[in-house]
């Protein structure tokens, strides 16, 4: 039998979204951020800074703080899908309300360069760039990063206007 070939190369670079605003949200993101780093399979290559923002979607709860952080991984799309939602339920992350408060929120934004179009993973992220929350820390970390033929700066300028502030 020849070696199972691998679906992806052995490491892949990849872009986590992080969002909270309930249980002091900070707080919520400092913790994501140390276990992102001591998560097997998982080394954290850099942190965004963090940024409040109005909440889209419902506006009946606090104020987000998001981020993003890039991360190289030797876990396949599922596996990492996997590892974030024990990440958040770690976190005392219960699902309640569609797009109510949370926790703690971890997306996989970008995977590589895949395209996953399955039930329950879309990468990239499928509100990836109609979220100024996404984009603006997105930038920090990979200013010069093209997605769909265009740079960063243009999938933001062509969003209405977004609450986002660094903190
Ligand atoms: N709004 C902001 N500003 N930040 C988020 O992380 C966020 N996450 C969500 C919804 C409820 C859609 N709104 C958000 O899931």
């Amino acid at each position: 039998m020849p070696p199972e070939t691998p679906d992806y190369p052995m490491f892949v670079q990849a872009f986590i979204g992080l969002g909270s605003n309930q249980d002091t949200p900070v707080a919520q993101l400092d913790d994501a951020v140390s276990r992102l780093q001591r998560w097997s399979g998982i080394s954290l290559l850099a942190v965004s800074g963090y940024y409040g923002s109005a909440p889209v979607g419902p506006q009946d709860q606090p104020d987000f703080v998001n981020a993003v952080a890039e991360i190289s991984t030797s876990l396949s799309p599922h596996d990492l899908l996997q590892a974030l939602q024990k990440m958040e339920a770690q976190q005392g992350r219960v699902r309640t309300e569609h797009w109510g408060p949370r926790t703690l929120d971890l997306d996989i934004l970008l995977y590589g360069d895949a395209t996953i179009d399955e039930p329950d993973l879309t990468v990239p992220h499928p509100e990836l760039l109609n979220r100024l929350f996404v984009l603006a820390p997105l930038m920090d970390l990979a200013p010069d990063l093209v997605l769909a033929g265009h740079d960063l700066d243009f999938w933001a300028d062509r969003l209405p206007d977004q609450d986002i502030y660094p903190l």
